[in-house]
């Protein structure tokens, strides 16, 4: 199996009786619409059920009789779902899909199948399912000559010199993928935006992909250059008060119209590391917005403007850049324009406090950025199941609309009450035969999207349904899989950013450890930055006595964070500057606590590595053996993250590594020749 099937393999099901009994429910499909969307569910339920059970069903127009499959559009219908959602239910001895939309029933003729590949009951059905956010994405880095930003899955999947001529069949197997998790939005192009997507050329490459995509319920966005007026237009700026340049842009987003009708809109990042900008023209980041959303007004498309911008100052704090950027243009924008912040003020790191934008801006919809790409996360070497993290961000309690205003409730917009709502996840995709590298970095992909329709599953319901799609059915293995999915994102951060440490990785290409890392291209860029060791301790003293970046939160979650003594650990070094010595709550000092940390990370890979062991027999070989592999790099470099980590650290605390772990048997110097191979040209 090499992957390529992702969790749609609809391999036949062992167990005779069960296929039996599905069988005789799932005799026949009809549908009553030929339009091009409930064509590709017929054909997902064709083909699902003929792999799954071994006998396809009869297609018919009208149920005649019982024991099959009815899909229902009724646009008209008097259910309270929205027009995403569905309904699955058994009506007269049939399965009935209905929902508003063909999306709708597309997304419930995949429950189904998920139903039929996780083993559960078809008996009784009633299931009313619809996504809380409406607007959910993946946002590809892909540039248009075939690499793909912080990508670890080979090259891009889009095959920009190939279309619109050749459709590469792998689009299909993207737009199922995503359709089976109800994603209905795609960025296609990176961030760092080449204009040149925007030529007709490439309009015409884009409108490929969008035919391809349609019919699954996929929009698709452009990420834009701001500077594309002068590049493109010929004009002499770029700047967005001026008439020509908004002139530009509406006649381009028409032009973009007339190849996609239904274009999803524009993705943007502006005055962000090095990309251009309105500030550029002593503009806001508002005035550049709306521009774009002056242009797509005769259009249902949107423009989601990123909120990821920080300026090199070394005595600033990084955390309250974007806050501090946005904050006066709360109210200002466009209802056009949703402003997309990442889930922390940082930058994707394996553990942040939730941004503090979030909670701060009624006036303006704020979108969620994760990242699926694990570029802080172990690329493609670690095993690191990341829908605890997710979840972790949208459970937080932002308490600005009193207790239970959870991150996720701003986010849907159910606490402002905003029409628009978007979760974007950073695309994990690539030209590897199983799509993201590493075969568990697939159920990043797939808890992202789950979660995106429905941030109330739980990261075990979802680990358990991919392993159960993806690698086994047997209940044992399934069992220990997700064991493993659930512990990976807690020992990853062990043996890596403990006690809420951050940004230490390798410079540039963010691989391994640099916590020594004191000179870069902008102070923002190094680790000191961000740790502050010194002979007293560690953290980033975020307090009022210091940055106060903590005031940026509610009273309450001020209260929490903000107190050293009663800080979670997990957040402590986030807004503390701890003295080496000073007694945690586990009744270690810091630095104990710290190595502590970074040795049980270190042997709870071997743990991973044993769990992986013992579901051999289970798992398929080319799998196993893949991860296994893997696996074993991981174990080297976890070991490289411990000892970069407390040799460094080390070196502040003059403490040496308490009993009973045992000190590295390596020096500080033969870790920092190990990062240095990484920088050698
Ligand atoms: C950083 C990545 C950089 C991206 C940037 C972004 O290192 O490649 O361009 O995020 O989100 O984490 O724009």
């Amino acid at each position: 199996d090499d992957g390529s099937r992702l969790w749609l393999k609809y391999d036949l099901l062992a167990d005779v009786q069960q296929r039996d009994t599905y069988l005789k429910s799932t005799q026949f499909v009809a549908a009553n619409s030929s339009h091009p969307t409930i064509k590709v569910a017929v054909q997902e339920l064709e083909m699902g059920l003929k792999g799954l059970l071994g006998k396809a069903p009869v297609l018919v127009q009208t149920a005649t009789k019982s024991g099959g499959i009815i899909l229902n559009v009724a646009p008209n219908s008097p259910s309270t779902l929205p027009q995403d959602g569905f309904e699955l239910f058994s009506e007269k001895g049939n399965i009935v899909i209905s929902s508003k939309s063909e999306a709708g029933v597309l997304y419930g003729a995949f429950e189904l199948l998920r139903y039929l590949q996780t083993g559960k009951s078809l008996t009784n059905l009633s299931v009313k399912s619809s996504p809380k956010i409406k607007l959910r994405m993946l946002n590809h880095w892909d540039n248009a000559n075939g690499t793909v930003e912080r990508g670890y899955a080979g090259s891009s999947m889009w095959k920009w010199t190939e279309l619109p001529f050749r459709i590469d069949p792998r689009y299909i197997t993207y737009a199922r993928a995503n359709a089976s998790l109800g994603i209905n939005a795609t960025s296609i192009n990176n961030v760092n935006a080449s204009s040149r997507f925007l030529t007709e050329e490439y309009l015409e490459k884009i409108k490929a992909v969008a035919d391809v995509l349609r019919p699954y319920g996929i929009k698709v966005f452009i990420s834009v250059n701001f500077r594309s007026p002068r590049t493109l237009g010929g004009l002499k700026t770029s700047d967005p008060l001026d008439p020509e340049v908004r002139k530009w842009w509406n006649e381009k987003t028409k032009e973009i119209h007339r190849y996609i009708p239904d274009f999803g809109g524009y993705l943007v990042k502006a005055n962000s590391e090095g990309e251009p900008g309105p500030q550029d023209y002593g503009r806001t980041h508002a005035d550049g917005a709306n521009m774009l959303a002056e242009a797509m007004r005769p259009f249902s498309g949107i423009v989601i403007w990123r909120a990821f911008v920080y300026n090199a100052d070394p005595k600033g704090d990084r955390f309250k850049e974007g806050y501090a950027q946005f904050k006066p243009l709360d109210g200002i924008f466009d209802p056009k324009v949703i402003v997309q912040v990442k889930n922390g003020p940082i930058d994707f790191m394996p553990r942040e406090p939730f941004h503090p934008m979030f909670g701060a801006f009624p006036k303006t919809t704020l979108g969620m950025e994760f990242q699926i790409t694990q570029e802080y996360l172990g690329q493609s070497t670690h095993l690191t199941y990341l829908a605890p993290m997710f979840k972790e961000c949208l459970d937080t309690d932002t308490y600005v609309k009193g207790k239970g205003t959870t991150v996720a409730k701003i986010v849907d917009g159910s606490a402002e009450n905003h029409p628009l709502s978007l979760m974007a996840g950073v695309a994990n995709t690539g030209s590897d035969a199983n799509w993201c590298g590493h075969p568990f970095n697939q159920s990043n992909w797939y808890a992202f999207g789950r979660l995106a329709w429905d941030y109330t599953l739980s990261s075990e319901q979802i680990a358990t349904e991919w392993t159960r799609m993806t690698l086994t059915q047997k209940p044992q293995s399934v069992q220990k899989i997700t064991d493993i999915m659930l512990n990976s994102h807690p020992i990853y951060v062990s043996y890596t950013y403990p006690l809420g440490t951050s940004h230490m990785m390798g410079e540039g290409h963010h691989y391994g450890p640099e916590p020594w890392l004191t000179k870069a291209a902008r102070p923002d860029w190094t680790s000191i930055y961000y740790h502050r060791a010194d002979s007293i301790g560690l953290g980033f003293d975020r307090t009022g006595k210091v940055s106060n970046a903590l005031q940026l939160y509610s009273p309450e979650v001020q209260q929490l964070w903000g107190n050293a003594e009663k800080c979670p650990l997990d957040y402590l070094l986030w807004f503390h500057h701890v003295p080496w010595t000073q007694k945690l709550s586990t009744g270690r000092s810091l630095w104990d606590e710290l190595c502590h940390r970074y040795y049980d990370g270190v042997g709870q890979v071997g743990k991973l590595q044993s769990a992986w062991e013992s579901v051999k027999s289970d798992v398929d070989k080319e799998t196993f053996e893949d991860v296994k592999g893997r696996l074993k790099i991981q174990e080297k470099e976890a070991l490289w993250w411990r000892d970069a980590c407390v040799l460094y650290f080390g070196e502040f605390s003059k403490l040496p590594i308490p009993k009973p772990l045992v000190p590295p048997t390596r020096t500080l110097d033969d870790v920092k020749k190990l990062t240095e191979i990484y920088h050698l040209r």
